[in-house]
């Protein structure tokens, strides 16, 4: 395959084993939240403010971070809005920050507009790490992303040149319009098809606001004004599985080729189905393990999110700031049927 030689992509042997460490870790589940811990010793609140609750990739994430809080001793609540729209987690934020968290962890549904609520949180010195989906630099102290973005990138236009044999319409079904993530990982697949695919042509851009039904009703509508289409990619967890689970019952199945990011647990069916042929993660249970030791060095002063800053991440080990205060994780890993069931998030 080649796509997996490109870019390193890797199937991180670790990863079952660290998903066992993480389901025996117990937790208080975070029934108190906003304590007033901010000191950052071993009774560290931290809040976790995802783009939206109902999506089993904050789940496994939330189940990250409360393994590392109950390893480290803190305290772990995930709070946030049902809907990914730009200023829907302001409310949170500022609930957090009155409460005196610890710490938040938040994915940012608009690089902007949850800014001046994450600055008064700094104002009063609660640390602020962003995860998953960045606002602009400023207003965090540390970005925990997930993998290195031109990988990201690289890996679903990889897949969908190789489901299409390189050539044909493709159409790019993505979350919230505003969202940072997806947003960069966008206009680096726009790059990469332009300099490395000229016989894929992108004829479309929809949003399925990480909606489940508007994810479905814009694969449908781009299906039927796009009747040449060969394939699909959707750079969200909650965009692919819609999408699946419209193609797998569609005369399309088969005929129009989905990639992008997803979930083996939500994918898996469509896997064994025929629906997809492979797609790409990371996990997003270490995305939160990470996230919440990122948090707990910066309250306990170990680090304050400068290029070089050190510091030990429970089982995952030893990571360092980088350029312009991102902390990475790791290679995305391709799924397909040979290594699907080896996964549990
Ligand atoms: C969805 C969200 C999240 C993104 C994943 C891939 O769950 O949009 O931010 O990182 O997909």
């Amino acid at each position: 395959m080649s796509h997996t030689t490109k870019r390193g992509l890797t199937v991180l042997a670790t990863l079952t084993a660290f998903s066992l460490t993480l389901s025996a870790c117990g937790s208080d589940g975070g029934s108190d939240g906003g304590s007033g811990s901010g000191g950052g010793g071993e009774d560290l609140s931290i809040t976790f403010i995802p783009k939206n609750l109902g999506n089993p990739y904050f789940d496994a994430s939330q189940v990250g971070g409360e393994a590392a809080a109950g390893e480290f001793g803190g305290e772990f609540e995930q709070v946030g809005p049902t809907e990914a729209t730009p200023d829907s987690q302001v409310s949170f934020i500022n609930t957090a920050t009155q409460q005196q968290t610890g710490a938040l962890v938040v994915s940012a549904n608009d690089p902007e507009a949850i800014g001046s609520a994450l600055q008064q949180a700094r104002d009063i010195d609660i640390p602020v790490v962003t995860m998953d989906s960045d606002t602009n630099p400023e207003y965090r102290d540390v970005f925990v992303a997930q993998a290195d973005a031109e990988g990201i990138a690289q890996a679903q236009v990889d897949l969908i040149a190789e489901q299409i044999g390189d050539e044909g319409q493709v159409a790019i079904l993505s979350a919230a319009a505003n969202a940072t993530n997806q947003n960069e990982w966008i206009d680096l697949m726009e790059a990469d098809l332009e300099e490395n695919h000229p016989d894929i042509e992108l004829v479309d851009v929809v949003y399925g606001d990480d909606d489940d039904q508007k994810s479905f009703d814009e694969t449908a509508a781009l299906l039927q004004s796009n009747p040449d289409l060969a394939g699909i990619i959707s750079p969200t967890t909650v965009g692919i599985a819609a999408a699946a689970r419209y193609l797998s019952t569609s005369d399309a199945k088969g005929e129009v080729a989905l990639t992008g990011l997803g979930t083996p647990n939500q994918m898996r069916e469509y896997i064994e189905d025929g629906t997809v042929e492979s797609f790409a993660l990371w996990n997003p249970e270490e995305l939160g393990y990470l996230s919440a030791y990122t948090a707990q060095a910066l309250a306990n002063g170990d680090i304050t999110g400068e290029e070089g800053d050190t510091f030990t991440a429970g089982d995952l080990g030893e990571y360092e700031v980088g350029a312009d205060g991102v902390v990475v994780l790791g290679d995305p890993t391709v799924f397909d049927e040979s290594n699907i069931d080896d996964f549990d998030f």
